[in-house]
C-alpha cells in the first residue's frame, strides 16, 4: 500500500496514514526550537537542508505534549513505581505476595497527537512493574476484561500449568474469565511477563507487558551479601542508590507490521522533554526490558559515560564491564551500573543507538545535579 522508500517519518508528518483510530492527529517531529519544520520542506519533501537556517537546533524531539492524566500513567512515574503486591505470610512461614491484573482496552497517547487502540493489562503499557523478592510465594489473579482472549506469561521459573500458554493448563482466558497464577518467584533478576495468545505478535505489541523484577535474598548468597543486599527494595544499602526501570517498546499505529514510535516506558521523547533527574553522589541501576516487536533488536546507549551490565540480571556480578551500549533481542533484559560522581552538572543523552529509532522517539536524558561543580 505504501512505498517502503518514503520515510515513515513523512506519513506522520502528511498524515498519509490510514484507519483514524490509530492516528488521531500528526506528530512534527524537529527541532525544539523550530516549531517542528525541522528538516522538511512545506511540500513534505525530506531534503538536505534546514528550513530554517541559521536556527541553532536542538534536537529531533516532539512538539506539543502527551495528556498523561488522560492516559492514566506518566512515564515519569514509572520509572520508579514499583508494584510490591499485598504482603503477608504463610502457614510455613513464606511470604506471599497478591497481585490483581485486569486486561482492559485502552486508547492510549503514544506521541503528542498519536492515539494507539491498546490492550493493556491494568489500564497502562507497560504493565504495573511487579517486584518481589528470591524465594516469595507469587499469586496474580487474572481478569480478562478485553475484548480478545489472553494470558499472563511470566518468565522465570515455574510449573507447565502456570506457563500461561495456549493448551497448557488453563491456556488462554477468554474475555469475561479469570485465572489465578502461582509460583515462587525465582531466579532474581530482570524479568518480564506477556501476553501469550496467539497471533504472538499482535497481542505482545499491543501493550500486554509488563516488568518482573525479582530481588535476590541477601541470606542465599554470602559470597555477595552486600552486593545483593543493595538490589533489595527496602533495606539501607538499596537506598544508597537510585533504581529506574525501562521498557523499551516500539508501537505499529497503522498495523502495516512495522513500528511509527518507538520509546522507553511508551511515551516518544517523554525523558527528553523532561529529563530525568540524576543525583550525582548516588549510582544509577537501571533495569532494562526490551519488548520491541517488528524490529529483532533495541539498544541503550549512554552518552558520556560507561556502564557495568548484568545479562538478565541473574548474577550479582557484572557480565559486561566498562561499555556504553548494550543491544537486547526481544525479551531480553538486563541490569545497568552507572554513576555521575565526579561529572559536572547538565543533560547526558541516552537513547537507541538506532538513529531512526531515536529520532521516532527513543531519546532521552539525564539532568545530572551536581551541587559541587559549575558547568564548564
Ligand atoms: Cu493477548
Amino acid at each position: 500500500m505504501f512505498d517502503d522508500k518514503i520515510p515513515r517519518k513523512l506519513f506522520l508528518k502528511s498524515g498519509l496514514i490510514t484507519g483514524a483510530s490509530a492516528l488521531l492527529g500528526s506528530i512534527f517531529f524537529g527541532s525544539g526550537d523550530s516549531q517542528g519544520v525541522g528538516e522538511q520542506s512545506s511540500e513534505g519533501v525530506e531534503t538536505d537542508e534546514p528550513a530554517h537556517p541559521g536556527v541553532d537546533h536542538n534536537g529531533m524531539t516532539a512538539i506539543g505534549k502527551v495528556d498523561h492524566e488522560k492516559n492514566g500513567f506518566d512515564p515519569h512515574e514509572m520509572l520508579t513505581d514499583w508494584d510490591t503486591g499485598k504482603v503477608s505470610t504463610l502457614p510455613n512461614g513464606q511470604r506471599l505476595r497478591e497481585f490483581q491484573m485486569i486486561a482492559v482496552d485502552k486508547e492510549i497517547e503514544v506521541a503528542p497527537g498519536i492515539h494507539f487502540p491498546a490492550w493493556t493489562y491494568n489500564g497502562r503499557v507497560p504493565g504495573p512493574t511487579m517486584r518481589c523478592t528470591e524465594g516469595d510465594r507469587v499469586r496474580v489473579e487474572f481478569i480478562n476484561s478485553g475484548s480478545h482472549p489472553h494470558t499472563i506469561h511470566f518468565h522465570g521459573i515455574h510449573s507447565a500449568t502456570m506457563d500461561g500458554v495456549p493448551g497448557n493448563g488453563p491456556g488462554i482466558i477468554n474475555p469475561g474469565e479469570s485465572f489465578t497464577y502461582e509460583f515462587d518467584a525465582e531466579p532474581f533478576g530482570c524479568h518480564l511477563y506477556h501476553c501469550h495468545s496467539m497471533p504472538l505478535k499482535r497481542h505482545m505489541h499491543k501493550g500486554l507487558y509488563g516488568g518482573f523484577i525479582v530481588d535476590p535474598a541477601p541470606e542465599n548468597h554470602p559470597e555477595f551479601e552486600e552486593v545483593a543486599r543493595s538490589r533489595l527494595l527496602g533495606t539501607p544499602e538499596n537506598e544508597e542508590w537510585q533504581e529506574l526501570f525501562m521498557v523499551m517498546n516500539g508501537f505499529d499505529t497503522n498495523f502495516d507490521a512495522d513500528n511509527e514510535i518507538y520509546a522507553a516506558n511508551t511515551v516518544a521523547f517523554a525523558y527528553q522533554q523532561k529529563p530525568i533527574p540524576i543525583k550525582h553522589d548516588k549510582p544509577t541501576r537501571v533495569y532494562l526490558v526490551n519488548v520491541t516487536e517488528f524490529d529483532p533488536i533495541n539498544s541503550f546507549h549512554l552518552h558520556a559515560n560507561f556502564f557495568d551490565y548484568y545479562d538478565h540480571g541473574t548474577t550479582l556480578y557484572p557480565t559486561k564491564e566498562t561499555i556504553d551500549t548494550v543491544m537486547l533481542c526481544q525479551a531480553q533484559r538486563g541490569i545497568l551500573e552507572f554513576s555521575f560522581e565526579d561529572f559536572e552538572p547538565g543533560r547526558y543523552m541516552f537513547h537507541a543507538h538506532q538513529a531512526e529509532f531515536a529520532e521516532l522517539g527513543w531519546m532521552s536524558f539525564f539532568e545530572v545535579i551536581n551541587e559541587n561543580k559549575d558547568v564548564v
